[in-house]
């Protein structure tokens, strides 16, 4: 590209090659998450064999799809989607007979609906600009993850959202008009208050247009495309194939989500808090690495220059161990990241009751001295002990490092009958750094 380029997330150059937006697919378990990413994406994100074998996810999936719009058919018929490698315009579907161009680019983010692998979605709710909360109409609704991962979503930062009122191919319309009310019970004062709520059957590939046509109208985020570049790691590979030669051997590789700045082919980046250990007296030492990018990928185009919004991956000169099974997943890499911070001051906030549980959830108790949480930043899943609470202050201390800053919001969760569940969120005043060498 020119020193000219125009690198906002919806210039055609830029979108015809990578996602700008991620949109999150939340909800109870086995609600119709994994079928809509693959009805608007055709993209099965449920791929491991454990997944395959129980029919539900386990990991975070990870799809994308391009929207596309005919200018001469009416809405929402005049959109549709597709893969990633679709071209920049596909044959209209609504029977003009014309064409549809690409308006929107979108990774959508699979979250696991199990209550156990919660951690997993708080995990994923750190890249997500907006959300799918996908609600089945055969149930009753709320079911438990559902109201615990809307409030997750509330606990991670604004996220635009759209509610999927999924099955309707399994009930009659009488029920799907009450369920229809009981949505709009459901979210009144919370974050989806105000949210389109759509009729879809992804099973039967049901109004996905209308979907579509929702996904077109979410606000690009304003993201600082000119700060230093920032990037939330949320996986990690070895894309070497065993036993291969040593001269072909390539650096580790980084998955995750620019969150401002541009990355480009050849740049020196920093990540950080890089390798983690403890010292003789087990105090926290980090030292950040640094490499180079060396690749950049969206799927399966390659990039020289990366935006923010999307999911990506970098490749880099690391050593290849280093990032082999998710290792990397809650580092930052880019320059200029914040410094790790090992010990946190929050203003924290709890919820009144639990809400992953089924029925009126037992209430929340208070912050106690000495327990340990799970804390989640940005992508990162950290222990934490609380060390001191005073009203709703806390000082906690970490058991994994954090890159972030003064401002920034955090999860906090608790283990109860052996599951971790949202019980508050935090935000971060103060941080004590760890030792850096
Ligand atoms: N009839 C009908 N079945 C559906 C629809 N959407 C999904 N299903 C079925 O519901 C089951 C669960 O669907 P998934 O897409 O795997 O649900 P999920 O929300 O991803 O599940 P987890 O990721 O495990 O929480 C599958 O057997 C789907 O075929 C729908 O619109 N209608
Ligand atoms: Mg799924
Ligand atoms: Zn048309």
């Amino acid at each position: 590209m020119s020193s000219e380029e125009d690198l906002s997330a919806d210039a055609p150059g830029v979108m015809s090659r990578q996602a700008t937006l991620n949109v999150g697919c939340v909800g109870h378990v086995a609600h119709g998450k994994s079928t809509v990413v693959r009805a608007l994406s055709g993209v099965r994100t449920v791929r491991f064999r454990r997944e395959l074998e129980r029919n539900i996810t386990i990991k975070l999936g990870y799809a994308n799809a391009k929207i596309f719009k005919c200018d001469l058919c009416p809405p929402p018929q005049c959109f549709t989607s597709g893969p990633s490698s679709s071209p920049s315009s596909v044959r209209c579907v609504g029977g003009c007979g014309g064409e549809a161009r690409l308006v929107r680019h979108v990774s959508f983010v699979d979250c696991p609906g199990h209550e156990v692998l919660m951690a997993t979605m708080l995990g994923g709710a750190a890249v997500m600009d907006a959300a799918l909360l996908l609600v089945a109409a055969d149930e009753p609704c709320p079911q438990p993850q559902t109201r615990e991962h809307l409030a997750a979503l509330e606990a991670a930062g604004p996220k635009h959202l759209i509610v999927l009122q999924n099955k309707v191919d399994l009930v009659e319309e009488k029920r799907a008009r009450r369920h229809h009310l009981e949505i709009a019970d459901f979210v009144r004062g919370t974050a989806a208050e105000g949210a389109p709520v759509l009729p879809v059957s992804a099973q039967l590939a049901l109004n996905m247009d209308a979907v579509c046509d929702h996904l077109a109208r979410i606000p690009l985020p304003l993201r600082d495309s000119g700060a230093a570049p920032r990037l939330a790691v949320v996986r990690s590979f070895d894309v070497n194939r065993p036993g291969c030669a040593p001269d072909e051997l390539r650096g580790g590789v980084a998955g995750g989500s620019l969150l401002r700045g541009v990355l480009r082919l050849g740049q020196e980046v920093e990540l950080r808090p890089g390798l983690v250990r403890r010292d003789e007296g087990g105090r926290l030492v980090c030292s950040p690495l640094r490499t180079r990018v060396v690749s950049l990928f969206a799927e399966q185009n390659s990039l020289e220059v990366a935006v923010p919004g999307g999911l990506i991956g970098v490749g880099t000169l690391l050593d290849p161990t280093l990032s082999r099974a998710d290792r990397l997943a809650g580092q930052v890499l880019g320059l200029g990241v914040p410094a790790p911070l090992c010990q946190l001051e929050v203003a924290f906030f709890l919820l009144r009751r639990l809400l992953g549980v089924a029925g009126k959830g037992a209430r929340v108790k208070g912050l106690a001295k000495g327990e340990t949480l799970m804390l989640n930043c940005g992508a990162l899943a950290t222990g934490a002990r609380v060390l001191a609470v005073k009203s709703d202050m806390a000082k906690l201390q970490l058991s994994q490092p954090v890159c972030a800053e003064a401002g920034d919001k955090v999860a906090l969760s608790r283990r109860i009958e052996r599951h971790w569940r949202l019980v508050g969120w935090a935000q971060i005043k103060r941080g004590e750094q760890a030792d850096e060498q």
